[in-house]
């Protein structure tokens, strides 16, 4: 039988040499630090990433896919996924597609990550369940990397974008960057968009403070990925994590705490961090439907049809552009 690797088209963008020191020192040197979640993600990240998603306190992904395996009939005719190119940005194990993917097979799926080497392996296992699946892997930072829209193959562009990674932009990037996605893939386009919904604090607070501190260790693994990448000196473990819900904001925020004072050199500056202070890692925002219909619309979308849990703690939303 013919090789796996012959049946997907890679395209690497190099996403990690992209990384900026520049953006890092400018985050690292503010008035209140802060760093962008795409430093989870290297191959450790995402496999702590997914190790997130089966604990307990996390019902994010348990809430998603039980909307996706009820309702995966109904949105693949809303979409017309057999005429479509599926547009995957932060596909990581492309676990969800899978409930899509046994409806209808797109013309093409294009999965976008920045970890190259995590992809390859989530691939791996997914055209084994899917010979017929033709697919042009990205290996890139879908906030700043697009390949001109000819490199890719032919279909009607559906982005897929489940999990709620939406909510790590703040509303006005979230506007833009859906925009910007749309332009790249030619203006007219389906977005089927999971989000997650207002809920008790109590309840939000234990996703993102869970009992094994899998994601205290996925929060310092960001300091992690930055001495690897720049060479850098920070004490990782002298970081505590702390999470909290902003009910004003409507934001889970994540922070890393320094225990202990630190000088860090980075490029040519030296970064002072005393005890206590922190560091803003991630946002994670939380809406209400009509808001979030709101919002997407502004970025040029029509909305057609929402997807929810019985409990309305999470929701799948389809557009078109
Ligand atoms: C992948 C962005 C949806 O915000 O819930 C999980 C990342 N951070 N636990 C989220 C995350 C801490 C996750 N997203």
């Amino acid at each position: 039988s013919m090789p796996q690797e012959e049946r997907i088209d890679w395209i690497d963008m190099e996403p990690a040499t992209q990384h900026s020191l520049f953006d890092v020192l400018r985050g690292l040197s503010a008035e209140r630090k802060h760093l962008s979640p795409t430093f989870f993600y290297d191959e450790r990240g995402s496999q702590l990433f997914e190790t997130i998603t089966q604990l307990p306190e996390y019902y994010l992904t348990r809430t998603e896919n039980g909307i996706l395996r009820r309702h995966a009939s109904d949105m693949a005719r809303a979409m017309r996924l057999d005429q479509s190119l599926l547009v995957e940005p932060g596909c990581g194990s492309c676990e969800k597609v899978r409930w899509l993917l046994d409806q209808a097979m797109p013309r093409a799926f294009v999965p976008m990550e920045i970890s190259g080497d995590f992809l390859a392996t989530s691939l791996e296992q997914l055209s084994d369940a899917y010979p017929a699946l033709s697919i042009t892997a990205l290996v890139a930072d879908y906030h700043q990397q697009f390949p001109n829209r000819n490199v890719l193959p032919d279909g009607h562009p559906i982005l897929f974008f489940p999990g709620s990674t939406i909510g790590n932009f703040d509303p006005g990037e979230a506007q833009r960057f859906l925009r910007s996605m749309g332009d790249w893939l030619g203006g007219q386009c389906g977005l089927l968009i999971g989000v997650d919904l207002h809920k008790p604090t109590s309840m939000l607070e234990a996703a993102y403070n869970d009992s094994q501190g899998v994601t205290a260790e996925f929060n310092r693994n960001a300091l992690r990925q930055i001495n690897r990448l720049f060479g850098t000196a920070f004490n990782v473990e002298a970081f505590r994590h702390r999470a909290h819900y902003d009910s004003m904001l409507h934001r889970i925020e994540m922070h890393l705490i320094a225990d202990l004072p630190q000088d860090v050199t980075l490029g040519r500056e030296t970064l002072h961090i005393e005890a206590g202070e922190s560091i803003h890692t991630e946002s994670s925002y939380k809406y209400n439907p009509d808001t979030f219909i709101g919002l997407v619309g502004t970025a040029g979308y029509r909305f057609e049809q929402a997807w929810f849990d019985d409990d309305r703690y999470f929701g799948l939303f389809y557009f078109e552009r």
